[in-house]
């Protein structure tokens, strides 16, 4: 039976990849950070095969306690400060566990693994917030990096960490570029959800408008379930690499209110969306779209499901979840 370990569990993607490795019949471990963490019980109701291991990324001798007892074949590391608009105000914690903990993830796989590198595989979650002020439409492995927050500067140093020890250590070590992928799961901070509930709750009269920041920002979106099989694509090559995952589309945040609002009946959203000033950043990436051609002639990997698809599974997720709240 092939074991894996997961950082990242209590997030969006962690969970859709513990489902998955399951479902594909491996032994499934996985670093849950904090004494009393509130998002245990979700992870031990979604995935009860998965076996915790208490760590951080910021504390090495946690992960390799949790990497000697789970013995690997596979090592995911998804745990990041994810959200970017954080990540100015918290620049030290996102470079210290979005940037350095991948080192202190890479460290605990290549002191496991002894004399033989490859011994245990090892993922890295990059992010297509290092193309930041695009140098290349679209955006593939080759395209310049310019990252244009502290989070994104954190991911460019965890990019290129990753491809040094595959590189100096022999360690099949793989770095997946992800553009923005969504689902139900998606933390409520983020774009999608945060319209998709504000919609759903308008829409039941639980609320009047949304306060929204920079509404031109174009993103490339693809569901979270389709992502997380491409990271464990990667990991089944004879090879390490780094693969752009990405559906080739790319959407206003414009677009993505028309979607959901049109979703519940609303054609014109106008009246219901308000700007503020505190939802815009200091510096934006004003467009991202992916090329995924290496993925898809490598990896076999194709998104299965498009925006608006995407988009209206949230609202109608969103839609149940806020009448059971409400009790209609
Ligand atoms: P989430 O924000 O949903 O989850 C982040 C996870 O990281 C949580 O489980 C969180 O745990 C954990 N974490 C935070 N701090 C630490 C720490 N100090 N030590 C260990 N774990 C920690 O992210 P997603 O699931 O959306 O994304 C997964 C990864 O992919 C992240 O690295 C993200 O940056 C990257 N990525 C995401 C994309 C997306 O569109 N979703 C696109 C490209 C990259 P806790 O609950 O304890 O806070
Ligand atoms: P992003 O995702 O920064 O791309 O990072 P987010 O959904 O937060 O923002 C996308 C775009 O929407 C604009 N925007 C708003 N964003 C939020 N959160 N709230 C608002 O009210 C709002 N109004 C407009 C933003 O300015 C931005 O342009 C996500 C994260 O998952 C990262 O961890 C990951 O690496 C990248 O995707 C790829």
């Amino acid at each position: 039976m092939p074991s894996a370990l997961i950082t990242g569990i209590t997030g969006q993607d962690g969970l859709y990849l513990a489902e998955l490795l399951i479902s594909k019949g491996y032994d499934v471990h996985a670093i849950i950070r904090g004494q009393n963490n509130p998002k245990r019980e979700l992870v031990e109701r979604v995935v009860p095969g998965v076996t915790l291991h208490t760590g951080d990324l910021t504390d090495l001798s946690s992960l390799m306690r949790a990497i000697n007892a789970a013995q690997p074949d596979e090592f995911y590391n998804l745990g990041a400060v994810s959200f970017v608009a954080y990540s100015w105000e918290n620049a030290f914690v996102t470079s210290d566990v979005t940037g350095m903990g991948v080192l202190n993830a890479l460290e605990a796989v290549r002191l496991y693994c002894g004399d033989d590198p490859t011994k245990t595989r090892f993922y890295q979650a990059s992010s297509s917030e290092m193309f930041g002020k695009v140098q290349q439409v679209p955006q593939d492995e080759s395209t310049l990096l310019w990252p244009r927050s502290p989070y994104g500067v954190a991911k460019v140093y965890g990019h290129y960490m990753t491809i040094n020890y595959r590189e100096s250590y022999g360690m099949h070590a793989s770095s997946g570029i992800l553009f923005n992928h969504e689902s139900p799961r998606r933390g409520p901070e983020f774009v999608t959800r945060k319209v998709t509930t504000a919609v759903a709750r308008i829409a039941l009269g639980l609320q009047e408008t949304i306060a929204m920041g920079n509404l031109d920002a174009k993103r490339d979106w693809g569901y979270a379930g389709d992502y997380v099989e491409a990271m464990w694509r990667m990991l089944q090559q004879d090879e390490a690499d780094d693969y752009v995952i990405a559906t080739g589309e790319t959407h206003s945040i414009r677009d993505l209110l028309d979607v959901a609002f049109r979703h519940v009946g609303i054609d014109d959203w106008s009246q219901r969306v308000v700007q503020d000033p505190r939802f815009m950043r200091p510096a934006e990436v004003d467009l991202l779209i992916g090329d995924a051609s290496k993925a898809r002639e490598r990896l076999g990997w194709a998104p299965t499901v498009d925006f608006a698809e995407l988009v209206q599974m949230m609202v109608d997720s969103d839609l149940a979840e806020q009448r059971a709240l409400a009790g209609k």
